[in-house]
């Protein structure tokens, strides 16, 4: 379908090129190759086609292009199964449980707009920082849900559109604990070994410049090489995102050797993406991550959802469970989307402290990843 539509594209736009090569010999003086129609006024005349021609090249590359993009969530339900591209392994975000099964933060984001689009399979992609974006922008995957920054070169340049931010971050650096080293400052001269394809040897770089010290970088396109190269002590840093490192460390030999230094070098706001110019698609990953959002603030767990939609009198969270109003059909989903979202994933509370938060490997605590209610970062729009 999708191919379809983009062969009916490219032919629309050769057959617009064509009409304006001919357009533009007639406005030469050059006969036209049907013979030629006689003019009142040659001048005003061509004025009036070029005004055709660009009103027509607009409107039907306008309608090509909103057939070719606006088809995910047709495409989606049709196929029965969501693409959804993740990590390879990074644990608390997506990795393989011991049934081989992907779980994670990141994952439980694909599994929620799954839940929304009621399709009942997903397809994931394992993807290295270098592949993730061009996987996207190529229909490899439908939605992007793997740690990713939302920076503003990634969003105006490379046809994308970041979606809500579900976690606050920031870059670190962790070193072992032996190397008796207590800030990043005092790191003049050390070898860091980090990702490619990522914000992260970007920061790190400019970090380095900024306080006026050196580092030699060592490269890896894949994480876990990160890791065990780190770990192997072929390098005194190991630089991500906090909460990756806190994902790695759990992975080392002996976690407790090692220490994330105080500095956060960058903001990493880290968003789920999907492709620029399906904005039903966008708006429907970003109204399901907010109303894991909203339904924290609202005390609605994946265990009582059902029974508050049944008893809520609070009239916002009748419009938001879809019991009243038309907000959800709207989008283009059906009225039981959001019950199936809240009892797939839970809240966002519960997605967070099921695969992050302290009682996990990783032990992170809200810090801005709280509610505002609560002085954090999480804020869910109105659901009027
Ligand atoms: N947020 C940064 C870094 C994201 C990133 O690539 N993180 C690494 C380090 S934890 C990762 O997730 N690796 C897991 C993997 O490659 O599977 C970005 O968007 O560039």
């Amino acid at each position: 379908m999708l191919y379809l539509q983009m062969f009916v594209a490219a032919y629309l736009f050769l057959s617009l090129l064509l009409l304006i090569a001919v357009h533009t010999r007639s406005y030469r003086g050059i006969p036209k190759p049907w013979g030629d129609v006689p003019l009142i006024s040659g001048e005003r005349d061509c004025t009036m086609r070029s005004f055709f021609v660009s009103v027509s090249t607009i409107a039907v590359l306008a309608a090509a292009a909103v057939g070719v993009q606006a088809a995910t969530l047709e495409e989606v339900q049709k196929d029965g199964f969501l693409k959804c591209g993740t990590h390879i392994e990074n644990p608390g975000f997506s990795a393989l449980d011991s049934k081989g099964q992907r779980i994670g933060f990141d994952v439980d984001f694909c599994r929620a707009v799954a839940a929304a689009v009621n399709v009942p399979e997903i397809k994931y992609t394992a993807l290295t920082s270098k592949e993730r974006l061009p996987a996207l922008q190529s229909g490899e995957v439908d939605l992007l849900s793997r740690t990713t920054t939302h920076t503003m070169s990634r969003d105006i340049q490379l046809g994308l559109d970041f979606t809500v931010t579900t976690l606050y971050d920031g870059q670190g650096m962790m070193v072992r604990k032996d190397l008796g080293v207590k800030s990043a400052k005092e790191l003049d001269g050390a070898t860091v070994c980090l990702q490619t394809g990522s914000t992260t040897e970007l920061n790190i770089t400019d970090y380095f410049r900024k306080n006026g010290i050196t580092f030699t970088p060592v490269v890896f396109d894949k994480q876990p090489d990160v890791r065990k190269a780190y770990d192997s002590g072929r390098c005194d840093v190991h630089t991500t995102d906090i909460s990756g490192l806190a994902a790695q460390r759990s992975l080392m030999k002996n976690p407790k050797e090692h220490l994330i230094l105080p500095e956060v070098i960058s903001k990493e706001p880290l968003a789920p993406v999907v492709r620029h110019g399906d904005n039903q698609w966008a708006d429907i990953v970003r109204w399901t991550i907010w109303l894991t959002m909203a339904a924290e603030e609202k005390g609605i767990t994946a265990e009582n959802v059902e029974q508050v939609r049944a008893e809520s009198k609070d009239p916002e969270v009748q419009r938001m469970l879809g019991k009243t109003g038309t907000l959800w059909t709207d989008l283009g989903l059906d009225a039981e989307a959001p019950v199936r979202i809240i009892k797939t994933v839970g809240n966002y509370g519960q997605i967070f402290d099921r695969n992050l938060g302290p009682e996990t490997p990783l032990g992170l605590e809200r810090g801005f990843n709280a509610q505002w209610i609560d002085g954090g970062l999480i804020y869910a729009p109105p659901f009027r």
